[in-house]
């Protein structure tokens, strides 16, 4: 199965965070990750003020049940200290599913495509670096929908 994941980080140094995350899914024998995008900085959506955050999307090929990858997505989560204390509050590491293969999901736990992906720049723009012709389960390609969202608050992270 090819799956997308949305990663961000806004707490402590976001970027070693972020891309930790990627080797830690690498480490999992089930998993191999095929690519990701460049990283980006981004206002971070939603109510409330809070730090900006980095942002990127990962495709890997896993052989994990949906709900296998979801557990062992979140045990990285969890290693890297994310507390679940405020719905959209600030958080050192988050990892959505975005997609995997052409699945649709929908049950209490994961539902697949992320039900807000769609909307938001910071996964779209990402998402279209690595995978810009791919059809969605919507039947819209991921470079239109990238193209018609407001990228105003998202730039590319340039290291120094
Ligand atoms: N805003 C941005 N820019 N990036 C995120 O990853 C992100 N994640 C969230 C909320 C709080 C909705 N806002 C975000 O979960």
């Amino acid at each position: 199965m090819l799956a997308f994941i949305a990663l961000g980080s806004n707490l402590d140094d976001s970027l070693t965070h972020v891309r930790q995350a990627i080797e830690d899914i690498s480490q999992h024998p089930a998993n191999s990750v095929v690519k990701h995008s460049a990283w980006y900085t981004s206002k971070a959506v939603g109510p409330g003020s809070q730090p900006d955050y980095i942002n990127g999307v990962a495709c890997f090929e896993t052989t994990l049940a949906p709900i296998e990858l979801l557990d062992y997505l979140q045990s990285i989560e969890h290693k890297h200290g994310r507390e679940r204390s405020v719905r959209w509050g600030a958080r050192t590491l988050d990892l959505d599913i975005l997609l995997l293969d052409n699945q649709t999901i929908d049950t209490e736990r994961l539902s697949v495509p992320h039900p807000r992906m769609y909307e938001r720049a910071f996964v779209m723009t990402p998402l279209n670096d690595i995978a810009s012709g791919l059809l969605l389960p919507n039947n819209n390609t991921v470079c239109n929908v990238a193209a018609q969202l407001n990228q105003s608050g998202l730039a590319l992270y340039v290291a120094n």
